[in-house]
């Protein structure tokens, strides 16, 4: 009988069966995702290496420090994304790495998601980019039909320390600034006509939590998100704005462990 909790359960379940599916011998270049559902792909992949049932000249590239931490527990070899990307100059693609398995904080039913809960957004976003496939797997309470129907902590978005308030302030009036600036910025795209940007501060320690890139992270809080390729363009376009938590259609398919211990997915 599985001690694990029903979350716990179904956040394993979705991540051995994503890393059972796409992680087969012929993946040479990996992405490493960051999370706690992430964590239980790591020790799925430790058994395959095990079983050696891995590419013997499998490289992974993490998301995180976090992320790199659960590649070297899984006894796996981490690579920059840098080091990758040169290694075939002749090569006529972008993308560097066959598959990238990560978690997400909600996806609807087009597989857009929220992602950067972690604060790891940009280094997620940078290697789900440069990926032929990714692979999102998380538990029951992530499975949406629209973005903002379960996730209630706002959009994660890296911004400038240096400014950062002129960027909130930006943020929050998203939809007369993308008037002005004569862009369609249709407040259908999400249901707030003034959104709420709050800076995310550390639990423990008193001040703003600071990414692994030195920056900061306000949680922008738009309401239903009906166009999440609109809005991420909208904030995108926010001057001092690093990266946003709207990977809008970015996914190929979307692993949910559910209540019930059984598993879905969504292509
Ligand atoms: C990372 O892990 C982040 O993009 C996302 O916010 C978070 C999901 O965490 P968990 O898997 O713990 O629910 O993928």
């Amino acid at each position: 009988m599985s001690t694990l909790s029903l979350v716990e359960q179904a956040k394993r379940s979705a991540a051995f069966a994503a890393v059972d599916k796409h992680v087969t011998p012929s993946v040479r270049v990996l992405g490493v995702g960051s999370g706690s559902t992430v964590v239980y792909a790591a020790e799925r992949l430790l058994e395959l290496k095990n079983e050696g049932k891995l590419h013997p000249e499998l490289q992974c590239v993490p998301t995180s420090f976090q992320s790199k931490q659960l590649i070297n527990e899984a006894g796996l070899r981490a690579a920059d994304l840098d080091d990758l990307v040169d290694a075939d100059p002749s090569s006529t693609t972008y993308t560097a790495i066959d598959v990238t398995i990560d978690g997400a904080d909600e996806v609807d039913a087009e597989l857009n998601a929220i992602k950067g809960g972690g604060g790891a957004h940009l280094r997620e976003k940078l290697v789900a980019n440069a990926s032929a496939k990714l692979v999102l797997i998380a538990d029951y309470r992530k499975n949406s039909q629209v973005l903002g129907q379960n996730w209630d902590k706002g959009i994660p978005v890296e911004v400038s320390p240096i400014a950062w308030q002129t960027i909130k302030r930006q943020l929050e009036r998203l939809v007369p600034r993308s008037r002005a600036l004569g862009v369609l910025a249709t407040s259908d795209a999400f249901e707030l006509n003034h959104p709420v940007a709050t800076l995310r501060n550390a639990v423990r320690k008193a001040g703003p939590v600071v990414t692994d890139n030195g920056n900061f992270i306000l949680d922008v809080h738009v309401g239903r998100i009906h166009d999440p390729v609109a809005v991420e363009q909208l904030i995108k376009m926010v001057p001092g704005v690093v990266e946003v938590g709207v990977f809008s259609r970015m996914a190929c398919e979307a692993w949910f462990g559910n209540e019930d211990g059984s598993v879905s997915m969504r292509i």
